[in-house]
C-alpha cells in the first residue's frame, strides 16, 4: 500500500533542545514517571472527525485542507476506505495506541439507514485487519445524533417518536461497531438535547427520554458484551441555546437520578469547561469527586472567543493542573485523552496534522512532569491537610468529619467561644508562586 503521508517522518522524541519540529521534545512514551510510563498515564487517542475528516471548514467558508489521501473525490466508499488507511498510517507515526469515531465519521450516510449500516459494517471490517496488524485500540466509539436534519430538535429529546427511533437505531449499531472493534467506552455527547425556546419544549419528558435512551443502550450494551464505561460528556451551549448536560456536576446529577451512575461515568472536555464558565481544572474535580471520572477530550478554547473552537493543548498551566486532576484521580482505567481537536483553518497541510499533535502531545507530557513534580513538591498536599486540620485537632471537629455532631452541641462550642479566630490565611500567592517555581525552576 502507498505511503499516505510521504516524506513525513515516524515522530520521535529528542529532547528539550531540540529544534526539529517534527520531534516531540517532551513526550518519551515509555519514560517513566511516578512509577508508570509516560504513554500510560497519557493514553492518547486520534478523533476520526477532526483529523482524517475536517478539512478546516467553518460557517464563513469552505474547507482549506485537502484530506482525499489519494481517493477521487470525498463522500465516497473509496475515501472512507482511503481514512482508515490514512489514520492508521498517522497513528503509527505519530506513536498513538488509540482512536475515536463518531459512526458518520467512518462512512458517508445514506439516505436509507440500512445502506448506512452495511457501509459501516464494511469499513468496520476494514478497521479490524488494520488493528490486528497494528496493534492499535479502539478508546471509544459514539453515534452522531446531531447533524443530519432529523436531529434538528435533539435525539433522545426529540418532539418526534420516529427520530427517536432512528436515534436508537444509530446508538444500537454503534454500540455493535464499538464491541467489535473492541472498544471499552461509549460516549453520549448531546450536541441538540436542549432547547431553543420554553415556549415549545417540554423539559421534564425530554430528559425521561433521554436517560429511556441511556438505559436501553445500557441494557443492549451489556446483552452484546460491552464491558467497558458508558460516558456523557457534559456542555452547556452550542449548537443549542442551552444543553441539558450542562457541565460535570449536572451530568452526575442527571446520572444518578435516573440509576444511571453505576454505568456511566463523564468525559470532560477541556473546551467544554471554559463554555460553562469553569475551568478545565474544576470540572475534573468534580467528575472525581462524583466518582465519575471517565474520560478526557483533549483540546483549549480561546476565552476572547468564546465558542468551541477545540485547538490543540497549548496552555501548560492547563496541562498541568488537569494531568494534576488525573493523577488524583487514581489515572485512566478504560479512558485516555482524545485530541478533540484540529488545526486552525490556516494550517492545512498534511505536516500541520502532525505538528498539530505533536503540540498537543509534548504539551500533556510536559504537564504530567510538572503535576508529578507539585505532587512529589508536596506542599500543596500538605498546606490543604493543614488547612482542614481543625477537623482532626478538635473534638468538635471530628464528630463532624465522622457525621456524629449534633446542632446543640456544636452551638455549645461557639458559645463557649465567645468569639472566634480567623479560619486562617488562604496562602493563595504563596501557592501560586511555589506552582510557578516548581513549572520553571
Ligand atoms: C463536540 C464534541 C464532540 C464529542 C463527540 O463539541 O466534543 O465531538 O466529543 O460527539
Ligand atoms: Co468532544
Amino acid at each position: 500500500m502507498a505511503e499516505i503521508f510521504a516524506g513525513l517522518p515516524k515522530v520521535e522524541y529528542k529532547g528539550s533542545l531540540s529544534k526539529d519540529a517534527l520531534a516531540f521534545k517532551y513526550y518519551d512514551a515509555g519514560k517513566v514517571v511516578l512509577g508508570k510510563p509516560m504513554k500510560e498515564h497519557l493514553r492518547f487517542a486520534m478523533a476520526w472527525w477532526h483529523n482524517v475528516c475536517a478539512t478546516g471548514a467553518d460557517m464563513f467558508g469552505p474547507g482549506t485542507a485537502t484530506k482525499l489521501f489519494g481517493a477521487a473525490a470525498v463522500g465516497t466508499m473509496e475515501h472512507a476506505h482511503a481514512k482508515v488507511d490514512a489514520g492508521f498510517e498517522f497513528m503509527d507515526k505519530l506513536g498513538i495506541e488509540y482512536f475515536c469515531f463518531h459512526d458518520v465519521d467512518l462512512v458517508p450516510e445514506a439516505a436509507d439507514i440500512n445502506e448506512t449500516n452495511k457501509r459501516i459494517d464494511e469499513i468496520a471490517d476494514h478497521i479490524l485487519e488494520k488493528q490486528a496488524e497494528s496493534g492499535k485500540k479502539l478508546l471509544w466509539g459514539t453515534a452522531n445524533m446531531f447533524s443530519n436534519p432529523r436531529y434538528m430538535n435533539g435525539a433522545g429529546s426529540s418532539n418526534s417518536a420516529d427520530v427517536y427511533c432512528f436515534a436508537a437505531a444509530q446508538v444500537k449499531k454503534a454500540l455493535e461497531v464499538t464491541v467489535k472493534l473492541g472498544g471499552k467506552g461509549y460516549v453520549f455527547w448531546g450536541g441538540r438535547e436542549g432547547y431553543e425556546t420554553l415556549l415549545n419544549t417540554d423539559v421534564g419528558f425530554e430528559q425521561e427520554n433521554i436517560a429511556a435512551l441511556m438505559k436501553m443502550a445500557v441494557e443492549y450494551g451489556r446483552s452484546i458484551g460491552f464491558d467497558g464505561d458508558f460516558y456523557i460528556e457534559p456542555k452547556p451551549k452550542e449548537p443549542m441555546k442551552h444543553q441539558y448536560d450542562f457541565d460535570a456536576a449536572t451530568a452526575a446529577g442527571f446520572l444518578k437520578k435516573y440509576g444511571l451512575d453505576k454505568d456511566f461515568k463523564l468525559n470532560i472536555e477541556a473546551n467544554h469547561a471554559t463554555l460553562a464558565g469553569h475551568s478545565f481544572q474544576h470540572d475534573l474535580r468534580i467528575a472525581a469527586v462524583e466518582g465519575m471520572f471517565g474520560s478526557v477530550d483533549a483540546n483549549q478554547g480561546d476565552l476572547l472567543l468564546g465558542w468551541d473552537t477545540d485547538e490543540f493543548p497549548f496552555d501548560i498551566y492547563e496541562t498541568t493542573f488537569a494531568m494534576y486532576e488525573i493523577i488524583k484521580a487514581g489515572g485512566f482505567t478504560n479512558g485516555g485523552l482524545n485530541f478533540d481537536s484540529k488545526n486552525r483553518r490556516p494550517s492545512y497541510t498534511y505536516e500541520d496534522m502532525f505538528k498539530g499533535f505533536i503540540l498537543g502531545m509534548d504539551s500533556f507530557a510536559l504537564g504530567l512532569v510538572k503535576a508529578a513534580a507539585i505532587i512529589e513538591d508536596g506542599r500543596i498536599d500538605a498546606f490543604v491537610k493543614e488547612r482542614y486540620s481543625s477537623y482532626d485537632n478538635t473534638d468538635h471537629g471530628r464528630k463532624i468529619r465522622n457525621g456524629t455532631a449534633t446542632l446543640a452541641e456544636l452551638a455549645a462550642v461557639a458559645e463557649g467561644l465567645g468569639a472566634p479566630a480567623l479560619p486562617g490565611s488562604g496562602r493563595q500567592e504563596e501557592l501560586q508562586s511555589a506552582v510557578n517555581q516548581i513549572l520553571f525552576g
